[in-house]
């Protein structure tokens, strides 16, 4: 197959080519030899709960053994893998507060909490008390609290009171407002089991509960406290594509999803005597960057180069420039064990619940991450003699991050005034038209990037803002589309003149996944800004996922419809097409009862012609898609917005 029909990636093509020739197999190549793959399983009508399965439900057999029928089991499905990737989301909130508090109790003497104006405000909305204390008791306080959310016997996330009133009621209308994420994944796992709830509504509503628990819940507190910890992020210019890689230093690789590691072998690497050590092995530096939710972290943060999204963590690999690649959790292949057999990279495995055969395991603890991390950097030094032939393609392309909701509100506002006030009145007096999230994987039944891209341009183009996270952040990101001198280029009039006034691009890098949570704090503080009504269901937003790959995209699709956004995946990835019932319900019904609902659109222009005949309804309804003379910019526009 062409490379160009894999990947839109230029880099990304190469290393195809390149992998083709000598032989070595990519989630491409697999992906061919799976064809065709399983069409129960694509529609989610096949059942293996129970050993009197599987069943598989066909116009023959329309019911399982046990009776259960088609609207059954693609509910359970729908459900049980919107669970999974909650419980993902939130292991890793989790894992994140632990290092928290142990951080705050000085037991994990690395790190540091950074961010202590985030921290106070955290304190206050949790209602820890701050007067005459440390910071490091009111932290201790506030890690309890948020650890307690996980797995708390009673009481609902004390984070959903961040979602507006109206959203609030309507979520305890429906009994879905979330309690501990624990709580809601193991309710989903037992209500999906053989013989429980067979009543698809219900399942459905209940898919909603567990994915608000993570929305609002798990993934919301991994945001909050990696700020704490780690700082919240600011604007900062990076670099993206594996153009980052460097022929002259050692290369490493940190892949996955936590910053706990991540954090620590960036800072190993400034480490003068690791540096000095590169140079001995005759290496002109020590080069960190990243792979996936990882990558996206460090740029938040630190302007960490990024070297690929998901579908490039085998090809970084091929380039054979990897001294060290080193995983934590999520969305690693396990077809990297392979490709790095071939080459010289030592992978290695980080997080005890998730080792890979044959792969050394090096754990990373609170209390040693720092030394952990040097021997590691140690470990790629010494690998740099043992490197072979090197290709690493030229292509990269400069990037800024670090959208946080907070630095959101200072680029808006300035830092006495900070507001998302010049946003609301830009949506409304139309120079934007509304906001799109633009979220999620990259699949290779997709050529690689190409509709996070298509459908990012065909928006800004029709003065839509972008706010994307994850691989699609990345997809951006390697065409230049974070870059704001490049991408003011392709943004409508409107949008650009607002971009430009405020010194942004159309196209803002939010973070990871676990981030999408920053981009439910925007939607309330846009709400609670006012002019745009009550509710989320009112604005003119939607989110978009059209290459999504993970259980954890469902959740976060899921969360954004119960949380009143329109929330378009593309359709062969969509698992519920099987019973007319369930996709009736997910794709309109729900919109009665939540406010938002999912649609499917393969073709990322069509995608953007639907997201924007949404968007313009959202603005009939809210009566600001009146007729105005168009007014460019002029001084005084210019210095209401300008930044302090
Ligand atoms: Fe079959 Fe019912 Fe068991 Fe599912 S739960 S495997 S449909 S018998
Ligand atoms: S890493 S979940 S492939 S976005 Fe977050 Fe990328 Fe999707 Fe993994």
């Amino acid at each position: 197959m062409d490379p160009k029909e894999r990947s839109a990636d230029k880099a990304a093509q190469e290393m195809i080519a390149r992998m083709a020739e000598a032989g070595q197999q990519n989630a491409w190549d697999r992906l061919q030899a799976q064809l065709p793959q399983c069409g129960f399983g694509k529609q989610g009508v096949c059942c293996r709960i129970c050993a009197m399965g599987p069943c598989r439900i066909t116009k023959k057999a329309t019911l399982g053994v046990c009776g259960a029928d088609v609207d059954t089991i693609v509910a359970r499905n729908f459900l049980r893998a919107v669970a999974a990737g909650v419980s993902a989301h939130s292991d890793h909130g989790r894992t994140v507060a632990e290092v928290f508090i142990a951080t705050a109790r000085g037991e994990a003497g690395d790190y540091k909490l950074k961010d202590t104006v985030k921290l106070h405000k955290l304190a206050k909305e949790l209602g820890v008390e701050t007067k005459d204390r440390s910071l490091n008791d009111i932290a201790v306080d506030v890690g309890k609290i948020a650890l307690a959310e996980f797995g708390k016997s009673e009481g609902t996330q004390l984070m959903a009171r961040r979602a507006p009133e109206p959203r609030q009621e309507i979520w305890d209308r429906f009994g879905i407002t979330p309690r501990a994420v624990d709580r809601e994944v193991t309710e989903s796992l037992h209500r999906s089991t053989m013989g429980v709830d067979q009543d698809y509504r219900n399942i459905l509503m209940h898919a909603s509960r567990v994915a608000l628990a993570d929305g609002w819940g798990g993934a919301m507190l991994a945001t909050e406290l990696q700020d704490v910890l780690f700082g919240t992020p600011y604007p900062g210019r990076g670099e993206v594509n594996m153009g980052v890689l460097k022929k002259d230093q050692v290369n490493i690789i940190v892949h996955g999803h936590e910053p706990i590691l991540s954090e620590m072998i960036a800072a190993a690497s400034q480490d003068n005597e690791l540096l000095h050590e590169a140079k001995k092995v005759g290496a002109k530096g020590i080069n960190v960057s990243g792979t996936c939710c990882t990558a996206n972290e460090l740029l938040m943060r630190h302007g960490i180069p990024i070297a690929g999204n998901f579908l490039n963590q085998e090809l970084v690999i091929a380039t054979g420039a990897i001294e060290l690649m080193a995983v934590d959790v999520q969305c690693v292949m396990q077809g990297l064990t392979n490709i790095a057999k071939c080459y010289h990279t030592k992978l290695v495995t980080t997080a005890d619940k998730a080792k890979m055969p044959g792969v050394e395991h090096i754990s990373i603890e609170e209390t040693t991450a720092l030394k952990t991390a040097r021997e590691l950097v140690k470990m790629a030094i010494d690998n740099y003699k043992n490197r072979g032939q090197v290709y690493i393609p030229k292509d990269k392309k400069s990037a800024v991050g670090g959208f946080s909701f907070e630095s959101i509100n200072y680029m808006l506002g300035g830092r006495y005034r900070a507001s998302f006030r010049p946003l609301n009145d830009n949506i409304i007096n139309g120079r934007i038209r509304g906001i799109v999230g633009v979220v999620g994987c990259t699949n290779p039944k997709i050529p690689q990037d190409w509709t996070h891209t298509t459908l990012t341009r065909e928006l800004i183009k029709r003065d839509v803002l972008v706010l994307t996270t994850g691989c699609a952040t990345i997809a951006c990101g390697k065409q230049g589309l974070t870059n704001p001198k490049e991408a003011l280029e392709l943004a409508g009039p409107g949008l650009r003149e607002v971009c430009e006034a405020v010194g942004i691009a159309p196209v803002l890098t939010c973070g990871s996944c676990v981030d999408n949570t920053r981009l439910l704090v925007s939607c309330s503080e846009l709400v609670r800004e006012g002019g745009l009504g009550q509710d989320i269901s009112e604005l003119p937003v939607a989110g978009a996922c059209l290459e999504s790959v993970s259980e954890k995209a469902l959740a976060i699709g899921q969360y954004f419809v119960a949380s009143g956004a329109l929330v378009v995946f593309a359709k062969e990835i969509m698992p519920v097409l099987g019973s007319e019932n369930v996709s009736n319900y997910l794709f309109d019904e729900v919109e009665k009862d939540l406010g938002g609902h999912w649609a499917v659109e393969s073709d990322p222009v069509k995608a953007a012609e639907m997201i924007l005949e949404h968007i313009e309804a959202k603005r009939d309804a809210l009566g600001i898609n009146r007729e105005k003379e168009r007014k460019l910019y002029d001084m005084e526009d210019r210095r209401a917005l300008a930044v302090e």
